[in-house]
């Protein structure tokens, strides 16, 4: 039986998975070992079943057949199996994005619902950027009608989507240049969808480039709609304190879970948990509280904004149940493990699905509406303290580990960080980079996979670059597995980061790993690039810039959605395992070095996360080469 220590980095989850084995309960460890050895052809990414002439597989030792049935080379097959992944992926993150726009219109027609509008100067500043009157007009107007134009440009059907408007020039150039400056990102997937049918496009490199296409469509569209209309209705993120890791969970309270991606329905259940009314109710049940504790994205959502402490990430949600003491999962949409389901009843936990998107057999539907939010919400809390009793003592084992946090960094936010409230601005960031006290800023995100010690290659590469003085921004679950590590907080800066990254923090009181949101908020980094650019200094271009970004430990198809528009904005990202594309020495040529011609930017795939971040900064320190910038203030920091 495999060591628990070779499953995850993190004690906690250690603990837990040395429960489950001693209970002999499959996890996903279990499954993926069970899994073994998995589908070769799968895994280089040339076996097709997109038509009914098919399954077709290429045999990647070349002695068996080199086409499908139609023809399709391993090519063809690769790129449109990639380019698929790229739909799913954009879609999950702009869908998100369409029912955030959908609260914020309830918000705007039913001042007296669930929902209020609590950042007023963003509302203002988009309204501005789409171009709708301001004046004299009340701030509901306003909402709803940037609500509606909003959903407009989901659908937009011909010429391109506002935000990407906010990119640098030249990059905006480039995107029109190679036809890939998006339209709608509902346009854009149904693109893909078609030309990677049976018999459309049997151009890898043009399948490629649409798949560039919808990816912007998702990263400067329905992604950054999602941030932005979620920082109007829910308020915009500030440094906040919270806590991470399993031992948030409480044993003497009513223990609700929140998992997923969206935070229309989890802002509710914050404000349910608090009232008067579910409390008493907390109190009949003989429960000293309701603690309410998020799980991957909706989790990040709610610490970023509320300071919700965070009981995990992806691996996590299962580890979570494990312990026992949780009354209600409550789950929304994305990253939902359905073995759950099954779980959940042998440690009394209540599985509750609300997506009318994501049921599971057996398993009791709460759904949740816009417009009954917080009906919704006050009948899952209420189901979580009815099942409060139920819960076996003897069985709950909450493993004493929790690891303090700062959270909230936004775009915008580092304005003032960085400036004072005084002098808010950029200026300070882009001097200590031009100054060499930072070499560059890194954006790493992305999932966790049981390929990997859970948290090791985060928490390795976030270390390594902060060594280095690299900044290092983290969204998603990579950011809660620095969090559970240590490095949200002041004082890590102290201890792992070289001497100029130390310098900087220790002047600002910042972390030298600034979470800045969950999956959709990868947006937020492309803002600061550009927040950088126009302070001026640092080149003309996202791809002039000393950055790059990483996913060591992705599963999801949104990592390559987000991969593939972090690249297309120009910013070099390494990947921990590859895309199942090696099948096809092209596609792969294509997405490690061809791209590089095209939009200045390229994949690599890097699974040792030291080697990967020294691939990050070889590239920060060609950048800051190219761009003549002062040679780093402290020549050890250098070395790793
Ligand atoms: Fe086979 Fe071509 Fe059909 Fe794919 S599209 S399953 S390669 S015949
Ligand atoms: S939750 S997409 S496992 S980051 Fe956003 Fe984590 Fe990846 Fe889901």
């Amino acid at each position: 039986m495999a060591d628990a220590s070779d499953r995850s980095v993190d004690k906690a989850a250690q603990e837990m998975i040395a429960r489950a084995q001693d209970d002999d309960i499959g996890l996903a460890w279990d499954r993926y070992d069970a899994m073994q050895p998995q589908c070769g052809f799968g895994q280089l990414g040339i076996c097709c079943r997109i038509c009914h002439m098919g399954p077709c597989r290429i045999d990647p030792f070349g002695d068996g057949p080199q086409e499908g049935v139609c023809g399709a080379t391993a090519d063809v097959i690769a790129a449109r199996n990639l380019v698929r992944m790229v739909a799913a992926g954009a879609a999950a993150h702009s869908d998100h994005g369409r029912d955030v726009t959908h609260a914020l219109l309830q918000a705007a027609e039913n001042p007296e619902g669930s929902y209020l509008i609590k950042d007023e100067a963003k509302l203002l500043w988009l309204a501005e950027e789409f171009d709708i009157p301001t004046d004299g007009r009340q701030t509901n107007e306003i909402a709803a009608e940037l609500a509606h134009k909003a959903l407009e440009e989901f659908g937009r059907q011909e010429g391109e989507v506002i935000p990407t408007h906010r990119a640098p020039q030249p990059r905006q150039e480039l995107w029109r240049r190679h036809k890939i400056m998006p339209r709608g990102i509902d346009r854009e997937i149904v693109q893909i969808m078609h030309q990677t049918h049976m018999g459309v496009d049997a151009d890898y490199r043009n399948i490629l480039m649409q798949g560039l296409r919808a990816s912007l469509a998702d990263g400067w569209g329905g992604s950054m709609l999602a941030t932005d209309l979620q920082d109007v209705l829910f308020g915009s993120p500030e440094p906040i304190r919270s806590q991470t890791n399993l031992g948030v969970l409480k044993e003497d309270y009513v223990n609700i879970v929140v998992h997923g991606h969206e935070p229309a329905l989890s802002e509710m259940l914050v404000e349910a948990a608090r009232s008067q009314k579910m409390l008493a109710k907390a109190e009949q049940v003989d429960a000293k509280g309701i603690n309410l504790a998020g799980m991957c994205c909706t989790g990040n959502e709610l610490l970023m904004r509320q300071g919700i402490p965070s009981a995990g990430s992806f691996l996590m949600q299962e580890l979570a149940v494990l312990t026992g003491a949780v009354d209600a999962m409550v789950v929304d949409v994305q990253c939902i493990m359905p073995a759950l389901a099954d779980l959940s009843p042998s440690f009394t936990t209540k599985l509750v699905t609300t997506s009318p998107k994501a049921k599971m057999p057996g398993v009791e539907h709460i759904e949740f509406s816009e417009d009954e939010a917080m009906v919704v919400a006050e009948q899952i809390v209420a189901a979580g303290i009815e099942n409060f009793p139920n819960r076996r003592d003897s069985r709950v084992q909450i493993p004493d580990h929790v690891m303090d946090l700062i959270g909230g960094f936004s775009a915008e936010y580092v304005h003032t960080m960085l400036g004072g409230r005084f002098r808010p601005s950029y200026r300070p960031l882009n001097n200590a980079i031009i100054e060499g006290r930072i070499r560059g800023v890194a954006g790493v995100v992305g999932c966790e996979n049981p390929q990997i010690p859970q948290g090791y290659g985060h928490v390795t590469m976030a270390e390594e670059l902060i060594k280095n003085d690299v900044l290092v921004l983290v969204t998603g679950c990579s950011a809660l597995a620095d969090a559970r590590a240590g490095l949200l907080q002041p004082d890590a800066a102290l201890e792992m980061a070289g001497p100029g990254l130390r310098e900087v923090c220790e002047a600002v009181g910042m972390p030298p790993v600034l979470h800045v949101g969950s999956c959709v908020d990868n947006s937020r980094i492309l803002i600061a690039c550009c927040n950088v650019l126009l302070e001026g200094g640092l080149g003309e271009d996202i791809s002039d810039l000393p950055v790059a970004g990483a996913a060591p430990e992705w599963m999801s198809e949104k990592a390559i959605s987000i991969g593939f528009y972090v690249v297309g904005s120009g910013i070099f990202t390494v990947f921990g395992t590859p895309h199942p594309v090696l099948g096809s020495e092209n596609v792969t040529r294509f997405l490690c070095e061809d791209m590089e011609e095209i939009v200045g930017a390229c994949f690599a795939f890097e699974p040792d996360p030291i080697k990967a971040a020294q691939l990050m900064i070889d590239r920060m320190n060609r950048k800051r080469e190219a761009l003549r910038l002062e040679p780093m203030m402290y020549a050890e920091a250098a070395s790793t």
